[in-house]
């Protein structure tokens, strides 16, 4: 009992006593006025494996380099950790683990705002430099930075220790628990497991790239930026927030619009707030609407004192009907995929060749939208979207909350704090039409009717550009208490995998049946978002048998087949589960992992990402409205 309290406490401890205090959270450029400098690369490393995991705490290995305090192995940043060793305990370690490297800040920078920048780190993270307490973050998938002015020396090499602990408890996100085994006849002494509510590997470390950047005293701080269309003009509408004014202060401002070429489009504006309008202006696209200029994009050159920063953005607008979604007022319907970051030696390790293969993949299937399934993916991967014009539903980590101790204060107050961060984030990106907030949670209990009214509602007061909220079911109609809230019914159904196994004539009833349900009852469009079968690669059997190539192509099939008949009423949507084969936790029902892929974990095509691309490729010629000439 003692040893479970320690390390609970410690997390519990370092959750309450520290926050990241910052408004904006925009993406590191290098502009006239700025400069971004990489920290990525191999990193020292050491888990403190103690068994009260408290070890490095006690000893403070913050205050001298990592290499002082033991062994230290070398480790890449970004990946997870998991899976670059052959040892099986760091493999499914559980707790605290520590990185640091040197790094130089140059001398002219001391006029400057330095900024330290971490772009994610699962799940809650402690930075010190030079031995000084930085900053904390709760929460993996996500950004958080801190200015290290009054830590760093300009005139010789810093230190930079990481702390990472991927614990999860009933009030992170996404929310778990920790597991300890007291039958001494059967387990060590202190044993104990980190049980998952969540149905991929629990990847740890530092996934994202660490970057330290510029910016000067008087600052851009934040941006948001909203768009409209008027007859063949684009209405855009920015508010940019300055940081570092002493108040009262007025600081010159000018705000302009480039297009691609880098043109500028507008007369310059002086007001930190304000409408212009473009003239004849090209819009954003999916890539399946104007295969000829998909995701166009402009820029907010926005200069406020001297400080320059380019934002760019998407002239396009959604919205939602009754029946219908709707891309710059023309009908969407979204024929996508559930993607999850996912490599076999990186984990979520922010990946560009990944990054490339998948939107060539993407294309190839004919995807014309996906899910960032069950958190928000890299930017660097989401910039792709935006450019290359495929549509985002974008998802929060809010998987698993299925507990009843999941829905407490401390897990909602935790849960919009998460959706703050994300949609600050995201908020400008053209390709993310929908926000998730949950994926899958205990929507048929009392509580979360309650739970969800309020953070859907915070959710949509955050999105200036008012995109559609939603949450993922896995529920049926009658019990659900919470899909009254989300826009969109968003569904994931499993008819002949995980009900009826083998029984792939029942989809043709049952799933009608529950498309009418929920219609019936919420009068609001419907978008499958999960649907799929086990396929272990090179099994075949015909007539089929379950896990085999067969199967899962005769059980997508049955799909299609209700999916053909209801989208020309209120189905907007389906997205496969999943693109690619991915890791779980080990389980009787996975074999190493889960294997519903269309492509296999090293990109490859099953024959169910055959007959996909030939129903996407279909589905661009029968459901893509002409996109008028402009
Ligand atoms: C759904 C979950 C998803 C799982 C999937 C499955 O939303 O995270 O991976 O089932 O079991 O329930 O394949």
């Amino acid at each position: 009992m003692a040893d479970k309290c320690r390390v609970l406490r410690f997390l519990v401890f370092f959750c309450l006593s520290y926050g990241v205090l910052s408004k904006g959270m925009l993406y590191p450029r290098d502009s006239e006025s700025r400069v971004v400098k990489n920290l990525d690369g191999i990193w020292n490393f050491r888990a403190d494996k103690s068994p009260g995991r408290n070890h490095s705490f006690v000893e403070q290995w913050w205050k001298q380099p990592l290499s002082a305090t033991g062994e230290v192995i070398p480790m890449p940043v970004p990946s997870s950790y998991n899976f670059i060793t052959t040892d099986k305990s760091l493999r499914d370690f559980v707790g605290w683990v520590w990185y640091d490297r040197d790094f130089y800040v140059p001398p002219e920078w001391q006029t400057e705002r330095v900024i330290l920048r971490i772009g994610s780190a699962n799940y809650y993270t402690t930075v010190w430099v030079n031995g000084l307490q930085l900053m904390s973050h709760d929460g993996g998938h996500l950004p958080f930075e801190s200015e290290v002015n009054s830590v760093v020396t300009f005139s010789m090499v810093n230190r930079v220790t990481v702390a990472v602990n991927n614990t999860l408890t009933p009030t992170t996100l996404p929310p778990g628990t920790i597991h300890f085994e007291t039958n001494t006849r059967k387990y060590p002494k202190g044993y104990f497991v980190q049980n998952l509510q969540m149905d991929h590997f629990n990847y740890a470390g530092i996934h994202r790239h660490v970057h330290m950047y510029t910016k000067p005293t008087v600052y851009v701080d934040d941006i948001t930026i909203v768009t409209t269309i008027q007859g063949q003009n684009g209405v855009v509408t920015y508010t940019v927030t300055e940081g570092g004014t002493a108040s009262g202060a007025v600081s010159p401002v000018e705000v302009t619009i480039e297009d691609r070429d880098g043109n500028t489009v507008s007369s310059p504006s002086t007001r930190l707030q304000d409408t212009i309008v473009i003239p004849d202006a090209r819009l954003w696209w999916p890539w399946t609407m104007k295969p000829d200029d998909p995701g166009y994009m402009y820029t907010l050159k926005v200069n406020v004192s001297g400080d320059v920063y380019r934002q760019p953005f998407g002239i396009r607008t959604v919205r939602v009907t009754d029946s219908q979604f709707l891309i710059n007022d023309i009908p969407f319907y979204c024929h996508g995929v559930g993607r999850h970051e996912d490599s076999e030696i990186r984990g979520k390790g922010m990946d560009y060749p990944l990054t490339a293969r998948d939107f060539n993949m993407f294309k190839w299937l004919g995807v014309n939208c996906f899910r960032s399934t069950v958190y928000p993916n890299a930017d660097e991967f989401m910039d792709q979207a935006d450019q290359q014009g495929f549509v985002v539903l974008q998802e929060s980590p809010g998987t698993g909350i299925t507990q009843h101790d999941n829905f407490g204060p401390i897990s909602l107050a935790h849960h919009k704090e998460v959706m703050g961060e994300m949609v600050r984030k995201d908020k400008n990106r053209p390709s993310i039409v929908m926000w998730f907030v949950a994926n899958e949670p205990s929507s048929n209990f009392p509580e979360a009717e309650d739970y969800f009214r309020d953070l859907i509602a915070y959710t949509r007061s955050l999105d200036a550009a008012g995109r559609p909220v939603a949450f993922i079911t896995d529920k049926d109609y009658d019990a659900d208490v919470a899909a009254q809230f989300s826009d969109v019914i968003c569904l994931n159904r499993y008819y002949s995998w995980y009900s009826d196994m083998g029984h792939t004539e029942v989809v043709g009833l049952q799933l009608p049946t529950e498309l009418e349900g929920w219609r019936a009852k919420h009068k609001k469009p419907v978008i499958i978002t999960e649907y799929g079968a086990d396929t272990i690669v090179g099994l075949h059997m015909e007539p089929s048998l379950t896990f085999t190539e067969e199967y899962q192509t005769d059980f997508m099939k049955e799909y299609h087949k209700v999916f053909d008949k209801y989208r020309s009423q209120f189905l907007i949507g389906e997205l496969s589960w999943v693109y690619a084969d991915f890791l779980t936790v080990q389980d009787i029902k996975r074999v190493v992992g889960n294997r519903k892929g269309v492509l296999t974990r090293h990109r490859q095509p099953k024959a169910s990402g055959h007959l996909l691309r030939q129903r996407y490729h279909s589905l661009i010629n029968t459901t893509t409205h002409a996109v008028p000439a402009l």
